[in-house]
C-alpha cells in the first residue's frame, strides 16, 4: 500500500514537472504571473548535484512541500527531479518533520529552540550517502525551509556543505489588503480585488493558492482581507461563509486571515441602538460574533480595526477612549486565541495643531493600558506614508505597549504601479532608526522585534500592492516591494543590496551584467523618487484625494490639513513647517537625542530639513548652495535619474524577454514624463516665493505654472 502510494507521488511528480516545462515553453511567454517562483534552468555550469527528493507526510501542507521541491529543483536544474521513496543517491533532500519523517528524526537535528515556523537546512550522512535535510517542528516550517533552499539555488549559492538555521523574528509578518466588497481596492493599482466574492464560496479562483504560495516563499503568515474603511457586511453570515472559504485555501500554506471590523457592526448588523464598547449587549454581540467567526474559521487571526479616524466610527463615537473599544474586541476574541490590531492612524483636526504630533498625542497617554492580545498598528511615520518621512515617534515612547509598524507596499504617494521605486531602503532607513528610547542602540528594528521591551507578541504589517493585474502587481518591479516587505518580516535585519539582488536573480536573470544593472536601479530609485517629488524632508504636497502628481499650491480641502499648503507653508522667507520650539515643536515628541539632532538646524539631517524646520531660501547646506538652489538640483537630479535609468534598461533589452522589457519600458517613459512634470510644477510654484532664478544645471520647465494648475498628472 505504502509502496504504491510512493509510486502514484512518484509519477504524479513526473507528470507535474512534464506538465510545468510544456506551460514554461509553450504557454506561457514572461508575464510576470510566476513572481520570483519562475524556476528557470540555472546556468549548465551551475547546476549542483541534486538526485531526488525523499519527503514525508501526506498532509495539504506536506503535498505543497513536495510539489514545491519536484517544480523549483526540476525548473532550476533543467531535469526532472522526482520524488524517491528512501535515500540512495548522494544530493537526495530529505525533507519533513521529526513526527513525519523517521530519517529526520534519526537525525537528531537541533530544532528545539526554533519554534512553529523555523527550520534547519543541514548537509548530512544518510545510509552512507550525502544528503541535504530540511527539518522542521512543524509542516509549515518545512514548507519555509523549502523555499529557502530554492531560493539558495536560485541565487546561486554554493549548497554543499549547508548548515543553516532560522526562525523569524516577528511573529505576525501580515498583508493588510484595503479590498473593498464591491472588488474595487483603495489605493490600489494593479487591477480588481483577488477576491471574488460575489462566487464565493462555491468556487473559489485558483489564483488564490499561488497568492497563497507566494506568500508563504517569503514567510508571509497572516493576511487581513478587506478594508480598514470596513463594511460591516463582511462580518454577517454569508460573508463569513466566503472567508472560511479562503482560510481554507491558505491554511496550508500557513496563512491566517484576520478581518477588519467596522466598530458600529453591533448596530449595522446586530440592530442594536448603540455601539458603545462600554454597553453590555454590545460587548456580548462582539462575543457571539467571534464565537461564530471561529466556528467556522478555528485558526482566524482576529480583527483589524480603524477606529474614530477619517470617519470611521470608534469608542470615541460613544465618549470612550481607545483603550475601552480596543480591550472589548479583544475580550471577545481571546478565549480562541485571537488578536486585535488597533490603529494608531488617528489625527482629530484641532486649530492651529500639527497633524504629525496626533497619533502621540491620542495614543501615548494609553501607554501600558491595553490588554495583552492588543498590537497597536503605527505607520513607520508621523504623517502618511510619504516618500521619506522620519520614523514615528511612538516608536520608543510607548514602552508598555506592544507596537507592530505598518508599512505601505502599496505606492500612493510613490506614483502608482507607474514608477519604479524600490521601497527596502526606505524601510531600511525606517527600521535601523535610532530611537534612543533605552540610549544608543534602540533601533525601531529593536522595538518592533520585542527585544527591547520584551514585548510577547510581535507582528509587522505591510499594506498590499497585489491585484487582478496578470503580473500581480501592475509594474514588474513593483513586485519586488512585495518580495522586500516579507522578506523583511521574516528577518528585519537583511540589507536592500541582499533583498534586490535575490529578488532581481529570481525574477529576471542570472546574468551578471544585468544583475549588477538591476540592482543598481532598484538600489538606487527610491531617492530618485524622492528627489523629484518631495526632497528635503517636503511631504503631502500631492495633489489632493489621489496623491498621483504634484499640486503644492493646494489648499480648497475642507480640512486644512489635507492641503498640501498646511505642509510645506511656504512665504517670502522660506519652506518647510516648524516644529522646533518657535513652532508646534512635535519635535519634542522624540527622545532628547533625537530630539535636539532635529530640532537644530546646523545637525538636522538635510533629507529631513523642512520636515522640522522653516528654511530661508538662502540659508547654506553643507554643499556649500544655497537651500533654493539645492531644492532645484534635487529636482533635477530625480528626473536625470530617470533619464539614465532608461538607457540602462533599453541596453539590457536582448536579456530580459520581450514582454516584459517592453512592458517596463513603457512605465519608465511614463515616469520620466512624470519626473519632469514634478520637477517644473513644484519649481515653479516655489520661486512664487524664493523669487530666484535657477541655478545651472537645471532645465527650463516645459509649461506654465497655470498649466500645471489646470490639471493633474493623469495615470
Ligand atoms: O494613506 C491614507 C489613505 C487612505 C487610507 C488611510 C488609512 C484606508 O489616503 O486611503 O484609508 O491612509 O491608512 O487609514
Amino acid at each position: 500500500m505504502k509502496r504504491r502510494q510512493a509510486r502514484n507521488t512518484k509519477m504524479q511528480a513526473v507528470a507535474l514537472t512534464a506538465l510545468l516545462f510544456s506551460l514554461a515553453t509553450v504557454v506561457l511567454a514572461e508575464d510576470g504571473y510566476r513572481l520570483w517562483l519562475r524556476y528557470e534552468p540555472l546556468p549548465s555550469g551551475a547546476r549542483p548535484t541534486i538526485a531526488a527528493i525523499v519527503a514525508a507526510g501526506d498532509s495539504p501542507t506536506a503535498k505543497a512541500v513536495r510539489d514545491e521541491l519536484v517544480a523549483g529543483c526540476s525548473g532550476l536544474l533543467g531535469r526532472t527531479i522526482a520524488v524517491a521513496e528512501r535515500v540512495e543517491q548522494d544530493g537526495t533532500i530529505v525533507v519533513g518533520t521529526p513526527k513525519s519523517s523517521p530519517l529526520i528524526a534519526g537525525l537528531k537535528l537541533p530544532l528545539t529552540t526554533l519554534g512553529n515556523e523555523g527550520f534547519v537546512i543541514r548537509s548530512a550522512k544518510l545510509n552512507g550517502r550525502s544528503v541535504i535535510a530540511i527539518a522542521a517542528n512543524t509542516e509549515v516550517g518545512a514548507l519555509y525551509g523549502a523555499f529557502h533552499f530554492l531560493r539558495l539555488l536560485q541565487a546561486q549559492q554554493p549548497i554543499f556543505p549547508l548548515n543553516i538555521s532560522q526562525k523569524p523574528r516577528l511573529q505576525l509578518r501580515m498583508l493588510n489588503h484595503w479590498d473593498n466588497l464591491d472588488g474595487s481596492i483603495e489605493r490600489g493599482y494593479a487591477g480588481r480585488s483577488l477576491w471574488n466574492w460575489s462566487e464565493l464560496p462555491d468556487k473559489v479562483d485558483p489564483r488564490l493558492r499561488d497568492y497563497a504560495r507566494a506568500n508563504a516563499s517569503l514567510g508571509i503568515n497572516a493576511t487581513a482581507l478587506n478594508n480598514v474603511n470596513a463594511n460591516a457586511k463582511s462580518l454577517n453570515a454569508e460573508y463569513l461563509r466566503k472567508t472560511a472559504a479562503i482560510a481554507a485555501v491558505f491554511r496550508p500554506y500557513g496563512m491566517r486571515v484576520f478581518l477588519s471590523a467596522r466598530f458600529s457592526a453591533p448596530m449595522e448588523l446586530g440592530g442594536l441602538k448603540t455601539a458603545d464598547p462600554l454597553n453590555a449587549e454590545v460587548a456580548a454581540w462582539w462575543k457571539q460574533k467571534a464565537d461564530e467567526i471561529y466556528a467556522l474559521i478555528p485558526d482566524f487571526g482576529g480583527f483589524l480595526v480603524k477606529a474614530n479616524s477619517e470617519g470611521q466610527p470608534g469608542p470615541r463615537t460613544y465618549n470612550r477612549d481607545h483603550v475601552d473599544g480596543a480591550n472589548m474586541l479583544a475580550a471577545a476574541v481571546a478565549p480562541h486565541n485571537g488578536i486585535v490590531i488597533w490603529r494608531a492612524f488617528v489625527y482629530d483636526m484641532k486649530d492651529g495643531y500639527d497633524r504629525a504630533a496626533a497619533a502621540y498625542d491620542n495614543l501615548q497617554p494609553f501607554d501600558g493600558k491595553f490588554a495583552a492580545n492588543v498590537l497597536l498598528q503605527v505607520k513607520n511615520g508621523p504623517i502618511d506614508f510619504q516618500p521619506r518621512e522620519p520614523f514615528h515617534p511612538l516608536f520608543g515612547g510607548m514602552p508598555k505597549t506592544q507596537l507592530m509598524p505598518e508599512l505601505q507596499i502599496t505606492q500612493e504617494y510613490l506614483g502608482f504601479s507607474n514608477h519604479l521605486a524600490f521601497l527596502a531602503p526606505m524601510w531600511r532607513e525606517f527600521l535601523d532608526a535610532d530611537t534612543f528610547a533605552k540610549g544608543k542602540g534602540s533601533t525601531v528594528t529593536k522595538i518592533a522585534d520585542g527585544s527591547l521591551y520584551n514585548q510577547k507578541l510581535t507582528g509587522i504589517a505591510g499594506v498590499a500592492n497585489t491585484g487582478s493585474d496578470r503580473n500581480w502587481n501592475g509594474h514588474h518591479f513593483a513586485q519586488a516591494n512585495w518580495y522586500a516587505f516579507g522578506r523583511l518580516a521574516w528577518n528585519p535585519d537583511l540589507s536592500s543590496k541582499q533583498l534586490a539582488d535575490e529578488w532581481v536573480r529570481a525574477t529576471f536573470t542570472n546574468d551578471p551584467k544585468a544583475v549588477r544593472t538591476l540592482t543598481r536601479l532598484l538600489l538606487e530609485s527610491h531617492e530618485a523618487v524622492v528627489d523629484y517629488m518631495t526632497p528635503l524632508g517636503l511631504h503631502h504636497i500631492m495633489w489632493a484625494g489621489h496623491h498621483y502628481g504634484p499640486a503644492p499650491w493646494w489648499d480648497k480641502e475642507r480640512r486644512d490639513d489635507w492641503n498640501p499648503t498646511y505642509y510645506h507653508r511656504a512665504d517670502e522667507k522660506g519652506l518647510g513647517f516648524d516644529r522646533t520650539k518657535t513652532g508646534s515643536n512635535s519635535v519634542s515628541q522624540y527622545f532628547p537625542a533625537v530630539r535636539d539632532r532635529f530640532a537644530d538646524l546646523r545637525t538636522c539631517p538635510e533629507n529631513l530639513l523642512v520636515w522640522f524646520h522653516h528654511v530661508p531660501w538662502d540659508h547654506r547646506l553643507k554643499s556649500g548652495r544655497i537651500f533654493w538652489d539645492e531644492l532645484a538640483l534635487h529636482y533635477q537630479r530625480g528626473v536625470d535619474w530617470v533619464r539614465t535609468a532608461r538607457k540602462d534598461w533599453d541596453a539590457l533589452s536582448g536579456v530580459i524577454d520581450a514582454g516584459r522589457h517592453e512592458a517596463v519600458a513603457r512605465k519608465l517613459a511614463i515616469q520620466e514624463r512624470d519626473a519632469a512634470h514634478w520637477r517644473d510644477a513644484c519649481l515653479l510654484y516655489f520661486q512664487t516665493f524664493s523669487k530666484r532664478p535657477l541655478p545651472s544645471g537645471v532645465e527650463k520647465p516645459q509649461k506654465t505654472l497655470d498649466e500645471y494648475k489646470a490639471k493633474s498628472l493623469s495615470w
